[in-house]
């Protein structure tokens, strides 16, 4: 059986979402974050040493980078499903241009606005705050905003009039999409109407509340 690693509100549900689209059996670990911090607990480094979430377990053989889950769990046991579409489909490109895009380049901006975040309400010497909001502030407008601004404009344009990323079939292209299309909706002010529709799809989706039984409500800051 597999072992899924998760931190407790973390990109591990959409390995636990992609593990019930395949109807594969799995335990899954589910691993507090420290309290202060946020950052995972020694015991997730014991099973891998970069100890982030998720890892997968299969068979002894433990897997690190939530694409690269995805890719194996799609090749060694999804290869008949219709999760991923075959090489010579019109859409294979796409799937492989969400796939990377997700952790390539949408995902460092949403992790950046949570670091910014945190810096602005860590505790910090009186007169040291308003230097860290200065930098903070102008990096968010010089920067921050305006990319996700245009990434997530792409994103929205791309989802309208589509059920799912490339159409009416749920690909592992949405499995990779979902963690960060959930962190923008709550990062963000930004209006997303094509992407809240598609993030609603995505939690009435059958498979992913089997997820959310598993591993509790995502729920994201
Ligand atoms: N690109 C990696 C990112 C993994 C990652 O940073 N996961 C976060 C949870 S969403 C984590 O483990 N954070 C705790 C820590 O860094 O200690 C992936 O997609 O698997």
């Amino acid at each position: 059986m597999m072992i899924l690693y998760a931190l407790q509100q973390s990109r591990a549900h959409r390995i636990a979402w992609l593990l019930e689209l395949l109807g594969l059996d799995y335990r899954a670990e589910v691993m507090a974050r420290d309290a202060e911090t946020a950052l995972a607990p020694d015991s997730l480094r014991r099973i891998h040493p970069l100890g982030k979430s998720p890892l997968l377990d299969d068979n002894g053989r433990v897997l690190a980078e939530s694409g690269a889950i995805v890719e194996y769990l799609i090749s060694r046991y999804g290869q008949e499903s219709a999760l991923k579409p075959p090489t010579n489909n019109p859409a294979y490109p796409d799937y492989l241009f969400w796939l990377h895009y997700a952790e390539g380049s949408l995902m460092p901006l949403l992790v950046m606005s949570l670091v910014f975040q945190r810096i602005d309400t860590r505790p910090m010497p009186f007169f040291v705050k308003p230097v860290a909001r200065k930098i903070t502030d102008g990096v968010r407008a010089a920067f921050l905003k305006p990319q996700l601004k245009q990434h997530l404009a792409f994103v929205e344009s791309q989802l309208a009039g589509r059920t799912w990323l490339l159409g009416e079939t749920v690909s592992a292209a949405d499995v990779m999409m979902s963690f960060p299309l959930q962190a923008a909706l709550s990062r963000t002010a930004l209006d997303l109407p094509h992407i809240a529709a598609y993030v609603r799809r995505i939690e009435a989706d059958p498979a992913w509340q089997r997820a959310e039984k598993r591993l509790g409500k995502l729920e994201l800051l």
